[in-house]
C-alpha cells in the first residue's frame, strides 16, 4: 500500500479498499494535492484484483468542508479555465468502475457535499451537515452540485439550498433520499458502510459492474433508452461465466462460487 499525505488507504474487509481524507487542520479541505492522491488511490483499488468495492470516508469531524478555499481565493479566470480547474474531481464518477460507498460525518460542504453526491452508494450520520455554502463566497458550486442536487432532491429545495447556502442536515438527506441510510454515530456509520461493502463484495465481479454501470445510466439517459441499455447488458451477461455458476448454485441449493469471468 503506496504511503500518501493528505489521505490513508486500508483494505479492512475481505474485497473492501477504503479510502479516509485525512487533512485534519484544513477539515479535509479538498486541495489539489488531495484530490490527486484520491484519484491516484481510487486507480490504484480499480485496478486492483483483491479490492471489489471502495468506501471513502473523512473523520467523525468532517468529510470535506469544501474547496480549498484559501487556494482558490486568487485563482483568475485564465487560470481557472485553461487548467480546467475542477475537472479532474469527477475522475470518480467518470473513470472508477468498481461501486464507492461514500459515508459521511460532520461537514459535507462545498466540493465535500458535491463529492459525496458523486459516491455510488451514501450513508451519513444524522448529524452529518451538508451544503452548497458557494454562494456566499461569491461563487456558485463547481463540481457537479447544482445538477446532482437538484436530480436528488427536486429543483425547488436544491435552488432555496443553493441560492441561501443554508446547510440540510445527515438526518434530511435520508428523509428526502439523498443519503440510503443514516447513522447515530461515526461508528455505527463506518460498520454499516464497512458491512455493506463487504456484501457487495460476495457477488460476481463481472455482475457488480455491469449493475453499476446500468444504473448510472439511468442519470443520463430517457427512461426508453435507458430500459433499452439495461436490456443489451442484461443480455450480455448470458455470455459470463458467473451467470452459470449463479443460476446452477440456485438450482442446486450451493453458495456460488465465482469465477469473476
Ligand atoms: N478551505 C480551506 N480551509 C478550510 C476550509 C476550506 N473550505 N474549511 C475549513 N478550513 C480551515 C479553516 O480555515 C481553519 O483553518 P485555521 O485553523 O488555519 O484557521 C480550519 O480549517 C478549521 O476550520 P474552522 O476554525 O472554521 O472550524 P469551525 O468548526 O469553526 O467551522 C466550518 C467549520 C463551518 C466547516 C467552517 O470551517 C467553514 O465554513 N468552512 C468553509 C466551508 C465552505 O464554504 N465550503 C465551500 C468551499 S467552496 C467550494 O467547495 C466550491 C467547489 C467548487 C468550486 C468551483 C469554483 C470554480
Amino acid at each position: 500500500v503506496k504511503s500518501y499525505e493528505f489521505i490513508q488507504t486500508t483494505e479492512p474487509r475481505p474485497g473492501v479498499g477504503q479510502i479516509t481524507l485525512n487533512r485534519p487542520k484544513a477539515l479535509n479541505a479538498l486541495s489539489t494535492p488531495l484530490i490527486i492522491e484520491l484519484n491516484s488511490a481510487l486507480q490504484a483499488f480499480d485496478a486492483s484484483p483483491s479490492v471489489s468495492v471502495v468506501v471513502l470516508t473523512g473523520s467523525d469531524r468532517a468529510f470535506a468542508a469544501g474547496a480549498d478555499i484559501k487556494e482558490m481565493a486568487n485563482l483568475s479566470f485564465s487560470e481557472a479555465y485553461t487548467t480546467s480547474f475542477i475537472e479532474s474531481w469527477s475522475y470518480l464518477t467518470t473513470n472508477i468502475k468498481k461501486p464507492i460507498i461514500g459515508a459521511v460525518s460532520g461537514h459535507a460542504l462545498g466540493g465535500g457535499c458535491e463529492l459525496a453526491l458523486m459516491c455510488d452508494v451514501l450513508y451519513c450520520t444524522e448529524s452529518a451537515n451538508f451544503g452548497q455554502p458557494e454562494i456566499k463566497l461569491g461563487t456558485i458550486p463547481g463540481a457537479g452540485g447544482s445538477q446532482r442536487l437538484t436530480r436528488a432532491i427536486g429543483k425547488s429545495r436544491a435552488m432555496e439550498l443553493i441560492l441561501t447556502g443554508k446547510g440540510f442536515s445527515g438526518k434530511e438527506a435520508g428523509e428526502w433520499g439523498v443519503a440510503a441510510r443514516t447513522f447515530k454515530d461515526y461508528d455505527e456509520l463506518m460498520e454499516a458502510a464497512l458491512k455493506t461493502a463487504e456484501t457487495i463484495a460476495g457477488h460476481s465481479k463481472v455482475a457488480i459492474r455491469a449493475a453499476k454501470e446500468v444504473v448510472n445510466k439511468s442519470q443520463d439517459l430517457p427512461l426508453r433508452d435507458g430500459v433499452e441499455y439495461e436490456r443489451r447488458v442484461f443480455h450480455s451477461l448470458f455470455g459470463s461465466e458467473d451467470q452459470k455458476v449463479g443460476m446452477k448454485a440456485f438450482a442446486e441449493k450451493k453458495k456460488p462460487e465465482w469465477t469473476h469471468q
